[in-house]
């Protein structure tokens, strides 16, 4: 039978005709998401322990980052922790907390070259005080740099986020400053802690996983979603660069509209 579809060129189809796609330089995402999945699963399926996994994350994460700078990103957002994540064994636990230090000592001269803010989302109440002095500090190092916002969702759930606004807003209500009408998204999203950021134009995660997890669901309503086998230790610059390819081949249709 003749195969009605032989016409048909897919992303797939392109790839092999034209090799690995380029991102092109206009319509970059300005705010690239990522949901850093599969460290864990990763050092185990080479037969070490979770905390390998996510020691060479941490690598992932300034690679992920460079490869963001170099492409003209504005905003790059990693979920390093969740609410959730406190359910792992205490050693775990403890070593992750460990993370936000040791990448301010192996990471963040080079960021503050690059000219790169750091900035926090997230509850940051039950946090060991040694994790808060670095994350502090990686903060406060980098808060008059004007290249890329590398924001870290930690301890972060999107539901508690969206709680907390709403009862902010609330509040102003029962204080009578506005009245119920008065509630609009713009209002909402004013009152969430991605406040000085724009939403997310590209959703990624990594490791297979199918789900958003209760991070920024707000925020993603309209964002580009594309998930990748690789695991997060895995990721580097080429996955980046895919993912904002496919972005582009996505939205380059609503051309002038969006
Ligand atoms: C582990 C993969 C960098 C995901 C990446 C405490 C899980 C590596 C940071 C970091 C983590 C956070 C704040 C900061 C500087 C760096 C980090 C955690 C986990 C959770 F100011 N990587 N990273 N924080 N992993």
């Amino acid at each position: 039978m003749i195969n009605r579809f032989r016409s048909w060129i897919g992303p797939k189809e392109r790839e092999q005709a034209s090799g690995p796609a380029e991102p092109s330089a206009d319509n970059v995402p300005q705010h690239i998401a990522i949901i850093m999945d599969g460290n864990g699963r990763w050092a185990k399926r080479l037969g070490m322990p979770r905390i390998v996994g996510h020691q060479s994350g941490m690598k992932a994460v300034k690679r992920a980052t460079i490869a963001a700078d170099e492409l003209g990103v504005r905003y790059l957002t990693l979920y390093a922790f969740s609410t959730e994540n406190w359910s792992r064994p205490k050693e775990e636990v403890d070593f992750l907390m460990r993370l936000p230090q040791e990448f301010l000592a192996l990471e963040l001269e080079e960021l503050i070259q690059k000219n790169v803010q750091v900035r926090m989302m997230g509850n940051m109440e039950n946090l060991p005080e040694h994790t808060l002095k670095a994350m502090r500090e990686a903060t406060a190092r980098t808060k008059d740099n004007t290249g890329l916002v590398l924001n870290f969702a930690l301890n972060y759930g999107a539901r508690r986020e969206l709680v907390e606004g709403i009862r902010e807003i609330a509040r102003r209500v029962e204080a009578g400053q506005i009245r119920a009408e008065d509630i609009d998204q713009d209002m909402i999203s004013a009152h969430l802690q991605s406040v000085d950021m724009p939403d997310p134009d590209l959703l990624i995660r990594t490791s297979g996983e199918l789900r958003i997890s209760n991070f920024m669901l707000w925020q993603i309503a309209y964002s580009e979603l594309w998930f990748t086998d690789a695991y997060w230790p895995e990721f580097g610059r080429e996955h980046l660069r895919e993912a904002v390819a496919e972005y582009q081949r996505r939205t380059r249709r609503y051309g002038g509209l969006k």
